[in-house]
């Protein structure tokens, strides 16, 4: 295996770069948008794996209302290509966490989940109503969650599509999602850092982030590609640092 740093543009399935398309367009509607400096030995990786070629690709934004906005995409050797993107709020503003992720291996999508996560006891109301009213599910293979997904709310979707209307109907999920909380985010206002509903939204996320390295499906794919104190490094310092 080799790896080295590069910035050139790897193509993944229609399917990962429509919905990478459809983020790029709604994270580009967000006021005071701006790069972020990151580590470049964990920012974009290519190289072969058993003959496969790899790479993964990262995008670290941050804008009002977050502290982090991140969308990676991946080809992992074995046919896996992956999509994965999460919108961290700044805890001062009362915003839930966006997150989606889908696996795609060489029979077609095997996970496709997208979720507004909350960050306190429950979402807010307005954000309940409006889920409600975009969630009808025409989704035939709707999956379990595993025991650490008790950081979604009601209205996460985590299913296998099983045709290409399935697939329309996911990104189109995706892309409400996204409108609902970027819509939502522009009306809030910032809190204080020491007010106690800020302290309070700073822990929910800590145990978001906690409970999604317990991921162990991300784990052992990482790595098998580049072992396990880089995956460690990788997951608990780019995935899912804490706030
Ligand atoms: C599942 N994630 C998976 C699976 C793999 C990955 C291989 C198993 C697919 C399947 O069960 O069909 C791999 N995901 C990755 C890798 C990265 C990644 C390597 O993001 C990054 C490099 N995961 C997230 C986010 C969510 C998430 C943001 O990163 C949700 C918003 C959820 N992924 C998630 C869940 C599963 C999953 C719930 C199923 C886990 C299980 O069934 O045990």
């Amino acid at each position: 295996m080799f790896f080295s740093s590069s910035d050139s543009n790897q193509r993944l399935h229609p399917f990962l770069e429509s919905l990478a398309s459809k983020i790029r367009l709604r994270r580009s509607s967000l006021p005071d948008l701006l790069l972020m400096e990151m580590r470049s030995d964990l920012l974009n990786i290519k190289g072969q794996l058993d003959g496969d070629q790899f790479f993964i690709t990262n995008e670290l934004h941050y804008a009002r209302g977050f502290r982090k906005l991140h969308l990676e995409c991946a080809r992992i050797g074995q046919g896996l290509q992956i999509l994965h993107c999460v919108m961290f709020p700044d805890p001062v503003y009362d915003i839930p966490i966006f997150g989606v992720d889908v696996v795609l291996t060489s029979s077609g999508i095997s996970a496709a989940i997208v979720d507004l996560s909350p960050v306190s006891t429950s979402l807010p109301s307005s954000i309940c109503t409006q889920l409600t009213n975009v969630s009808n599910l025409p989704f035939r293979s709707v999956r379990d969650l595993p025991e650490w997904g008790n950081i979604f709310s009601d209205y996460v979707i985590f299913i296998r599509p099983e045709d290409e209307f399935e697939e329309r109907h996911f990104l189109d999920l995706v892309d409400k999602y996204l409108n609902i909380l970027i819509q939502y985010s522009l009306s809030i206002k910032p809190k204080r850092s020491d007010e106690i509903s800020t302290i309070k939204r700073t822990q929910y996320q800590r145990f978001y982030c906690l409970q999604q390295r317990r991921n162990d499906k991300t784990r052992n794919v990482l790595t098998k590609a580049f072992g396990q104190e880089w995956a460690d490094r990788y997951i608990n310092t780019l995935l899912f640092d804490s706030p």
